[in-house]
């Protein structure tokens, strides 16, 4: 009898045999089988944020290419957006609004998304900028917003540094939190801001306990 770890380790090592040839279909698929019973927070947790460090091993040991990069990414990112369409929990509607961004330069916005899907889910009101914002518009957006709180990530410091002046001001109108590699307790603590646990499900809920303090 196939087991379930078997099942979905068959899955996985199908699903990265249809990046290495650009299959799109087989990996559209494959992708869809192994979410398909899983819930949210299980799909980011067991399949997207796995699969994404794979990725960068593949990709750090010159085992797969910028091209695949790239597919992945936005094989990942269209999967990712479907979530979004899914009915919104109860709550929702007085949730706290928590405005994602990331910083100028800063590209890898993928695990950021995800976060801001858990955190949907667990009833905030979430509005993602995405990518490589202006610290203006990031500004600009969070006071439109009315937002209870903006998250930030990056994936080197000096992303976050290089706009300390204009994220501590930020941070005096909204609570500001940072995540991803870029962001450490000493980071955080320059800018005025929260530091984020890098396990996105421990963020979600460091993130809704200090909004609720
Ligand atoms: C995918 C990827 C890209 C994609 C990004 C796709 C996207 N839209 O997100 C693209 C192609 C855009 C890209 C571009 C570049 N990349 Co890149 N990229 C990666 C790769 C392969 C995966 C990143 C990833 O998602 N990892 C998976 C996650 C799960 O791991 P993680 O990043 O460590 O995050 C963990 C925590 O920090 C936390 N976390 C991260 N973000 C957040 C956010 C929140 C809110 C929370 C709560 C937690 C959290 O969650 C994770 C789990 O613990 C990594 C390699 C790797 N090993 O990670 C390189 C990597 C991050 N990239 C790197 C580099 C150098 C670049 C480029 C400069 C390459 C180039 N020469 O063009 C550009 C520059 C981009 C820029 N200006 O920002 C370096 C960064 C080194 C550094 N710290 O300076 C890495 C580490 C590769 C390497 N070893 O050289 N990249």
């Amino acid at each position: 009898m196939i087991t379930a770890p078997e099942e979905s380790q068959a899955s996985t090592h199908r699903l990265w045999a249809a990046v290495e040839t650009f299959d799109g279909e087989v990996a559209d698929d494959t992708l869809a089988a192994l979410l398909w019973e899983r819930n949210l927070s299980e799909a980011i947790m067991q399949v997207v944020l796995p699969f994404l460090a794979e990725l960068g091993d593949r990709w750090e040991d010159g085992r797969l290419s910028v091209a695949h990069e790239h597919f992945v990414s936005n094989l990942l990112r269209r999967w990712l957006w479907a979530y979004t369409g899914r009915p919104r929990e109860a709550d929702a509607a007085d949730g706290p609004v928590v405005l994602l961004a990331c910083p100028p330069g800063e590209r890898h916005d993928l695990v950021l998304l995800c976060f801001s899907l858990l955190l949907g889910e667990n009833g905030a009101r979430t509005r993602f900028l995405g990518a490589d914002t202006p610290m203006p518009a990031i500004v600009a957006a969070a006071r439109a917003a009315n937002a209870d709180a903006v998250v930030l990530a990056a994936t080197r410091d000096t992303a976050l540094t290089a706009e300390a002046a204009a994220i501590s001001r930020l941070a005096v109108e909204h609570p500001v939190f940072v995540a991803g590699r870029g962001a450490t307790q000493g980071v955080a603590e320059q800018l005025r801001a929260h530091h984020l646990p890098h396990d996105p499900v421990a963020a979600v809920h460091f993130l809704r306990t200090v909004l609720a303090s």
